[in-house]
Formats: C-alpha cells, structure tokens, sequence
C-alpha cells in the first residue's frame, strides 16, 4: 500500500480498537450486575453500562473497522491505491465518524443517554447523542463514496469488464447500506433531533421504531457481509485453494441487497399498530434473506473441500484434515463459521411468527445476537486483523502471537458456550433481556433463573480474558512486533479456471437498486402510511408536523 492509503485504512482500525476496550469493560461490568456479583457505585447504572456497550462494539467498532477493511481490498484489488478524491472523502468520513462518537460516548458515560444502542423513543436522550450517531452514519457515507469513486475510476478503465470480486462486494454492501441507513437516519434528524432540543412535544413512537427496524435489520448484514468477504475472497489464498465460483458469490451479494431491507417487520412482529399481513409478508421475505446464506455455506464448504484434496486430502473427510487448523487467520475464522450454524438456526426460529412470541424481549435474542455479531463476525474480525495489521505496519505475525491467537479463539468459543448458548436456554424459560438484576420479589419462576445466570457471567469474564489477549496481539502488531524483511502478502484468493464468467446483468447495479426499492415499497409503504394516518397514543398529529 502506498504510505497515504495505510494512513487511512489504519485510523480506521485503530479506532476500532479503542471502541473494543471501552465496549468489553461495559460489557463485563453490565453482566456482572445483572448476575448478582457485583454492585454499581451510584453514578454508574446497568443501562448505561449496556449502552456503552451496545453503541460502542455493535455501532462503532463494527463501522470503523468495515471502513477500513473494504478500503484495504477495494484499493488492493482496484488498480492498487485508491484515487485522490478517495482519501479525501475517507478523512472527511473518519474525522465525522470519531467526533460523532466521541459526542455519543460523553453523553453515555455521563448518563444523559442511557436510552440502549437501539435507542427507542420515548426513551430520550441528549441531543448530542443523537446527533453523535447522525455523524457516525453520515461519516460512513463519506466512506462509502470514496470507495464508489475508486470503483467508478476503474470501470472506466475496465470497459466491458467484471470488477474484482471483492471490490464487486464491498460495492454490494455499502449500496445496500445506503438504502438502509438513509432510513435511520431520517428518524434520528427529523423525529428524535427536534424532540430532545424540545422543538416539538411528542414523537410518533411507532413511526420511529418502524424506520428504525428499517434500518435495523439490514444493519445485522452490514455486519455479516464484509464478514463472507474474506470467507469468499481472502480465506481461499489463505488455505492455499481457489475461488470456487465468479458467480455465485455475486448472486448472493445481489440476493442480500434486495432480501435485507424488507424485512425489519421480523423485530416488531409483537407490536401494535401494524397489520398481521405486513408482519407476515416480512416473515416470508426474512426466509428468502436466509437463502444466500445457505449459498454461502455450501459455497465455502465446495472452496474448502477443493483446497483440501488438492493437499492430498483423500476420501469422504480426509481433506478436512489437510486445511490449516494451525493457522489463525483460518482457525478463528471456521470457529465463527461452524458457530453461524446454530446461530442461524436460532435466527430462523426468531423469525417464526408463532415462535418469536416465545423468544421475544427474553434473554434467547441476546444469545442470538451474542452467536451472529458476537461470534460469526467478531470472530472472522480478529482472523482479518492478524493478516491486515501486518500489511499495513510490515511487522510480522510471529508464531507465539498465532499461538496466542488459536488460545484466543477456543477461550471465546468456551466463553461464548457458557454465556450465549446458556442465555438461549434461560431464555426459554422466560428470563427477560436487557433487565438488571433482580429476584422480582423472589418469585418462584424468577429465582429458577440465577443458577443460569452464575454461568453466563463466568462465560463473560472468559470473554473478558480473550479480548484482552486480543487486544495484546493488535498491540504486538500495531507497535511492538519484528519488522519484516519482505513485503507481507495481502491474500486475495484466485478463481477457479473451471469457473464460468459472470453474467453483465449481475453487475448492472441501477437494475437491482431498483428492484431493492420495489421491494421495500412493496413491504413498507401501506403500513407506514397506515401508522402516519393513525398516529399512536402520545404522539403528534401527523397533519402537525
Ligand atoms: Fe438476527 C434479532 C432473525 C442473522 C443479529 N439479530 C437480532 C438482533 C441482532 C441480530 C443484533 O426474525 C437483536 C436486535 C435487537 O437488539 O432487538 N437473524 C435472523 C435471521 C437471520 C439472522 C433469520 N442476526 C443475524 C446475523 C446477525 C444478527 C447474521 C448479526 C451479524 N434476528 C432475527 C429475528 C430477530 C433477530 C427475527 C428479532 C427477534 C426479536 O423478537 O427481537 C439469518 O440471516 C440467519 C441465516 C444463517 C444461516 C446459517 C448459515 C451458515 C453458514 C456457516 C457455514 C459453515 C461452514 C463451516 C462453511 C442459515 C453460512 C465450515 C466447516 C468446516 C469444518 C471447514
């Protein structure tokens, strides 16, 4: 990479970093309490340690760090630096992104925005907050238009051509993260800026939940996506195997952009004022959103399976036993796919119409979300950090740092046993998320919960011990690790030659834009104009504002 590229991509992800330690400090104290361990001091709560949290790792770290990478393969793969306009655009989008944090994050630790990372009206919080997050969506705009424009210049060079299949990926993500994040922030602007300045009285809190799941649920697969990037693209060259298909992944890409978004009603599916057959049109379309998943396993299995015989690997397993178990930068990332699978499972039951009256607003979501996010992503995160870091500084991820590594991603798999999976069972039994702690009085059905509880916080404190391993590695990596001699490779996988060419259409991005808004119209237009038209209790008159 050019000196002015690492500058870039490196902001990101050290930023990233620094949102891990503070999120993962919350997160330890905020368990701890709900479980009965420990107690608060008075200027510090349990919801504002689960804000922290939440805004911190789910919010910020994620976007930070997704920047970043895309940067890397975007001008990796285009041309091999990205284009003026293109840096410019990324310090624009970096410096708005850390100030909007910095404002979200004072406000939180000061406990004047103790409203969740989900931040639901009419819960209020300072307008800072709000306009902190703004600033963290729009910077990540910024982003994505420098991305867009190294892109653009290299389709101009490239007539006629299929793009790279990562930098084809990080333009599927980032459209589709437009069009999502457009929605949540018109909420944060239009409803939840002028009310907590006190312009207006009221918010309709229907409305605003509705644009937030809008937002919501797509935001989950702008987690996922960058994530099956380096499955698709990277973990191939890093197995010593080929891409299996051209194709293929950019179907399932296409397949995300038009199936993430009309599907928020999945998160609402117990609330009032909206239609059962909306929620049941949703219920259907988060089925379809579940299919390029399941591409994706069998794609990855396929790479996995070639890469392996061509070792040597015989018979019906025997490649298995040939891919690199000792190699971080494979390992930790299988974990989180062979995690993804219950993972998934529990997500499909979610998104059940009956089920998710079962499972909604219990500890079996947060265990959900702990599998996905938590693991899935986190997971093939760090597995992209030991290679990314090295590229960027020239130090080397040293054998003791990729032994602590693979240490690092068996303590987070036990951990996240201990805590997630158990949080699903307790879940079951009606324990309830986001509550600090209590014995409700010592009812009988309540007190069934504590001994599941013990057992999740101690899943938390192993957590809490890998990420400090982690954050020892990036350190080692960032500062302290030998310098290499050779330039470090930045692997991006080859595709297979028996591999047909993509076809044009897959890449005509205006024709599936509007088909992804068609849909969406579809799924949302009648229920959001029925929920304007017959506002909900508290909230203003539409013909008002
Ligand atoms: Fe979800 C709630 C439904 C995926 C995150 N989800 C949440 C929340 C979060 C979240 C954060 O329908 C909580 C929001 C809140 O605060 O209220 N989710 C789904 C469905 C999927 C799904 C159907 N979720 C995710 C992902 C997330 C995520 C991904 C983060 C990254 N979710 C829901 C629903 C709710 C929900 C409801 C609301 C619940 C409520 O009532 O509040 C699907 O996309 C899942 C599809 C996945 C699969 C798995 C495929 C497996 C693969 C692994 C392959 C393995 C290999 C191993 C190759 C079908 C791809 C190789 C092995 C070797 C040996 C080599």
């Amino acid at each position: 990479f050019e000196k002015k590229d690492s500058n870039l991509i490196l902001a990101h992800i050290g930023f990233s970093f620094f949102a891990v330690f503070l999120g993962a400090i919350a997160g330890l104290l905020q368990v701890a309490q709900r479980s009965g361990w420990i107690q608060l001091p008075n200027w510090l709560n349990y919801y504002q340690l689960l804000t922290a949290h939440g805004v911190l790792l789910a919010l910020v770290f994620t976007t930070f760090f997704i920047i970043g990478y895309l940067y890397s393969g975007v001008a990796r793969t285009l041309g091999g630096k990205l284009t003026p306009a293109a840096r410019i655009l990324g310090w624009i989008g970096f410096y708005l992104m850390a100030v909007g944090t910095i404002m979200a994050t004072i406000t939180i630790l000061t406990n004047q925005s103790t409203v969740l990372y989900t931040f639901y009206a009419p819960m209020k919080a300072s307008p800072w907050f709000y306009i902190g997050t703004a600033l963290l969506i729009v910077g990540s705009w910024f982003g994505a238009f420098g991305i867009f424009a190294t892109y653009i210049r290299w389709r101009k060079n490239h007539k006629n051509q299929s793009s790279p299949l990562f930098a084809y990926m990080a333009v599927a993500t980032l459209i589709m993260w437009l069009h999502a994040s457009l929605f949540v922030a018109i909420e944060v602007v239009f409803q939840l800026i002028p009310w907590s300045f006190g312009i207006v009285d009221r918010v309709d809190v229907s409305l605003s939940r509705t644009l937030f799941w809008y937002f919501g649920h797509a935001l989950v697969y702008f987690w996922l996506l960058p994530a099956y990037i380096y499955w698709y693209v990277n973990i191939p060259q890093v197995v010593g195997g080929k891409i299996f298909s051209n194709s293929l992944p950019r179907l399932t890409f296409i397949l995300f952009i038009l199936f993430s978004v009309p599907v928020g009603f999945h998160h609402q599916l117990n609330e009032p004022g909206i239609g059962s057959l909306w929620k049941f049109l949703q219920v259907v379309l988060t089925m379809m959103v579940v299919i390029p998943s399941l591409m994706t396993a069998f794609a990855i299995l396929a790479t996995f399976e070639l890469a392996g015989r061509s070792r040597g690997g015989k018979g019906l397993f025997g490649w298995v036993k040939k891919l690199p178990w000792k190699d971080a930068r494979f390992f930790t990332a299988v974990m989180g796919m062979i995690i993804f699978i219950p993972a998934g499972a529990g997500g499909i039951i979610n998104a059940s119409y009956q089920l998710n009256q079962m499972v909604h607003n219990t500890w079996f979501v947060t265990g959900h979300f702990h599998l996905t996010i938590a693991s899935t992503v986190l997971l093939t995160f760090f597995a992209i950090s030991y290679w990314l870091i090295p590229v960027l500084t020239g130090r080397v991820f040293t054998k003791q740092l990729n032994r602590l590594a693979i240490i690092q991603a068996v303590l987070w798999a036990i951990g996240m046993f201990l805590m997630a999976v158990i949080m699903h069972i307790v879940g079951l039994l009606g324990a309830p998320r986001r509550t600090s702690y209590s014995t409700y009085g010592g009812h009988e059905l309540a007190v069934t919960w504590l001994s599941y509880e013990q057992v999740i916080a101690t899943g938390g404190v192993i957590l809490f011990v890998a990420i400090l391993l982690v954050l020892y590695i990036w350190f080692n990596l960032l500062f302290l690790a030998p310098k290499s001699e050779k330039t470090i490779e930045y692997p991006i996988g080859v595709v297979n030659e028996q591999a047909e060419h993509p076809p044009r259409i897959l890449e005509r991005w205006s024709f599936w834009i509007g088909v992804s808004i068609a849909l969406s119209v579809i799924a949302y237009a009648v229920p959001i104009y029925q929920i304007v038209m017959h506002h909900s209790p508290g909230s203003l008159p539409y013909r008002t504002w």
